[in-house]
């Protein structure tokens, strides 16, 4: 057979292969046959120079033609593969328009969306964020907040020590210490953040829970202030007038210190179950800052003031939403979570 009939012949080989091709890697296959570098193509023309200077010529744009039209055949027979294997998808996998879909979009945490608000509403008092670690020392745990190595209320927060002699921190009053060294008074800060405590668990306690700390350091800072500040935010957070009382509470590190109740707003004040028929809701323990933290802190008592408080966030975002059992909150569990967020949107 001559070279141009060989020619020829592999032309029409290609060309009824590619009609029977039908998935890529059978293409792919067929061009290294035909086309690749060791392929027939190659192989034939290794012939060439037996021949004639003038069926040379011939033969060259002979196989040049061939080539070129045979590349063009190939990526034509890729695109239409392609486009047959989608077709082929679209046929297998008919969509109902009008099928109900069940929209599984991602969520804030309960535990997130009411720690951005209350940060909104006390930025938007000048307040400003801060941020501690969860793994933190004995000193701005419990030393530096004016507990004693051997003060009994160190008993009142259950503490989880790791190695080394530090801990995790029991409340974010730690931030406080952190805060007055970083910063120059006058200042007003909220720190959020996780703490730990290594308690019983029931419907209102988890050994995993969640506060906001507050303090304002100034000239001059009253109780009053104090009220205003909390007044203020609990009607943004709650939407509604809300009237607060203040009882004697003890902390080391405030004094005076209180514990600050509302009016419950589910039965405004008349009594009821969460309230615990007194009319009142238990909120958080604050106090005026005591002379020997503002001086741990660097700061000078005889010149500056300040108030302090401890909101239990957790416990805010039960009420907001509810939720009667804490120990939902860090479940992790899905279903809980759906159905929350199915009533809270
Ligand atoms: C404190 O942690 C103080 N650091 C608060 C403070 C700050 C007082 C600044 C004065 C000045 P206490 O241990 O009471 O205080 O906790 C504060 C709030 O955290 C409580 O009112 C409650 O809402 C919440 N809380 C306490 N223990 C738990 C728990 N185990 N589970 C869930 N919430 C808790």
């Amino acid at each position: 057979m001559s070279l141009l009939d060989r020619l020829q012949a592999l032309n029409d080989k290609a060309v009824s292969g590619l009609e029977n091709c039908e998935a890529p890697a059978e293409l792919e296959s067929l061009y290294h046959e035909i086309l690749g570098k060791k392929g027939e193509l190659t192989e034939i023309l290794k012939g060439i120079k037996d021949l004639s200077p003038e069926e040379k010529k011939h033969a060259g744009s002979r196989a040049n033609e061939i080539r070129s039209d045979l590349e063009k055949r190939f990526k034509d027979a890729q695109s239409d593969l392609k486009t047959r294997a989608m077709e082929k998808a679209l046929e297998e996998e008919s969509f109902d328009v009008l099928r109900p879909v069940s929209y599984h979009a991602g969520g804030l945490h309960p535990i997130s969306e009411v720690q951005y608000q209350v940060e909104e509403i006390f930025s938007s008092m000048g307040f400003r964020i801060m941020d501690g670690p969860e793994v933190e020392t004995d000193e701005s745990n419990f030393g530096s907040l004016n507990f004693s190595d051997d003060h009994p209320a160190r008993d009142m927060q259950d503490t989880i020590w790791v190695e080394g002699g530090n801990l995790l921190r029991t409340h974010t009053s730690t931030v406080q210490v952190r805060s007055m060294k970083m910063l120059e008074p006058p200042f007003r800060i909220v720190a959020p953040g996780r703490v730990f405590r290594f308690e019983q668990t029931d419907a209102s306690h988890e050994t995993t829970f969640h506060q906001v700390e507050g303090m304002m350091v100034d000239k001059e800072v009253s109780v009053s202030h104090l009220i205003y500040v909390m007044k203020t935010f609990l009607r943004r957070y709650f939407e509604k007038d809300v009237e607060v009382r203040l009882r004697p509470g003890y902390f080391p590190f405030v004094e005076p210190g209180f514990e600050l109740d509302f009016s419950c707003l589910v039965c405004d004040g008349k009594g009821c179950s969460v309230c615990k028929h007194s009319g009142w809701v238990e909120i958080m323990p604050c106090g005026l800052v005591h002379p020997n933290v503002l001086s741990a802190g660097g700061i000078d008592p005889s010149k500056w003031q300040g108030f302090a408080f401890g909101l239990g966030l957790s416990r805010l975002v039960m009420m907001r939403h509810k939720i009667e059992d804490i120990r939902h909150l860090l479940s992790g569990n899905m279903r809980f979570f759906k159905a929350f967020h199915g009533q809270a949107h």
